[in-house]
């Protein structure tokens, strides 16, 4: 039996398996039965593979060199589904996009330059460009830092990721129904794409304060019944048709911050809660933030000024992201801070 290359990396807080387009199987049906046996989907334990048991570490990087002016390479992100055999397309990824240029480098589709290799990504999910600065003394990728990042332990090399044009990534626009605010099941909601479609709403309407652990939150299964119910009415009104099988749009339940940051989050992907806060969910609830009349806006700590750095509050700590507004107050660029890390380079037996 002849093994698939592949490399495992840590991408921020996710975990996945990177593979170079032409190693993988053209027909989308063959590549995603050839996924799901990699991971060892669907099984909620998910024995007979890579995957980890949790939708953060059952995600997938499929990276080429790109004929795109001024782009290095292309990014397609896969989420594999843990208990159902669901491969889907449908949503970008910010953590695993954090891996992507290490790994374009670590395979020559990119050359370094110098102690600092710039990698122009295309997301192929969302069909914008992400820029990620890449630690190469000596024309090697180094992982080794003093950067953290909230819920990774320790410290590696940092990895800024840097995005212009995310607002209506998948929804079209910033504000897919043209609102800032809208009601579904009699509750106040935001729905918002700034890199990632999320629906925002106040925790305290779910019933929970909004500072509960992740298991205590994935216990809860009357108040994710709620918010399920709304995320399915949510999926068409946002331009994502219907949702059920899509882990689009992302639920964020907000309150005031209580670590010194913009605000605090709850998210859920959708049905388990995030162990921290997706890359571009966090830039799209902070965006929230800045939407008068949102549940975010309501209870967030906004700075002065054309560039704000938002802390978005989560379970296992605060992640920073820098958001820049134009003259009407319109997001125009965001920032975050990320780092990786290679794990296993090999091959992979389906
Ligand atoms: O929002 C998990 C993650 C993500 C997505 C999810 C992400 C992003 O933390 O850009 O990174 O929301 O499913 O990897």
């Amino acid at each position: 039996m002849s093994g698939t290359r592949c490399m495992w990396m840590r991408g921020g807080t996710s975990k996945g398996g990177y593979f170079l387009k032409d190693d993988l199987p053209a027909d989308t049906a063959e590549r995603d039965a050839f996924l799901l046996r990699v991971m060892g989907s669907p099984d909620e334990r998910q024995i007979d593979g890579m995957g980890g048991a949790d939708p953060l570490t059952s995600k997938v990087a499929v990276v080429s060199q790109s004929d795109r002016p001024g782009v290095d390479v292309d990014y397609l992100f896969l989420q594999v589904f843990v208990d159902q055999a669901i491969v889907t397309d449908a949503q970008n990824c910010g953590n695993i996009l954090a891996g992507v240029g290490p790994f374009a480098i670590e395979r020559g589709l990119v050359a370094p330059t110098g102690d600092r290799t710039r990698v122009a990504i295309f997301m192929e999910n969302t069909g914008q460009v992400a820029v990620a600065t890449v630690a190469t003394p000596g024309g090697v990728v180094d992982y080794a830092g003093d950067a953290a990042i909230s819920g990774v332990p320790g410290t590696a090399s940092a990895i800024p990721l840097a995005f212009c044009d995310t607002a209506g990534s998948s929804c079209g626009a910033l504000l897919p129904t043209g609102n800032g605010v809208d009601e579904i099941d009699g509750v106040a909601v935001t729905m918002i794409d700034n890199g990632m479609p999320c629906v925002v709403i106040a925790a305290a309407d779910m019933g929970i304060t909004g500072y509960e652990d992740r298991d205590t939150l994935d216990s809860d299964t009357a108040m994710k019944e709620r918010v399920e119910a709304i995320r399915l009415k949510a999926g068409p009104l946002m331009n994502l048709g219907d949702v059920t099988a899509k882990s689009v749009p992302k639920m964020m339940l907000v309150a005031a911050p209580r670590e010194g940051g913009a605000i605090a989050v709850r998210s859920l992907i959708p049905h388990r809660v995030h162990a921290s806060i997706g890359v571009l969910g966090a830039v799209s609830v902070a965006t929230a933030c800045l939407i008068e009349g949102s549940p975010a806006a309501k209870v967030a700590h906004v700075p002065e000024g054309a560039s704000k750095t938002l802390g978005v509050e989560h379970p296992t700590g605060v992640t920073e992201c820098v958001v820049t507004v134009d003259a009407d107050g319109q997001p125009v660029e965001a920032g975050m801070l990320r780092t990786a890390r290679k794990l296993m380079d090999g091959e992979v037996f389906a």
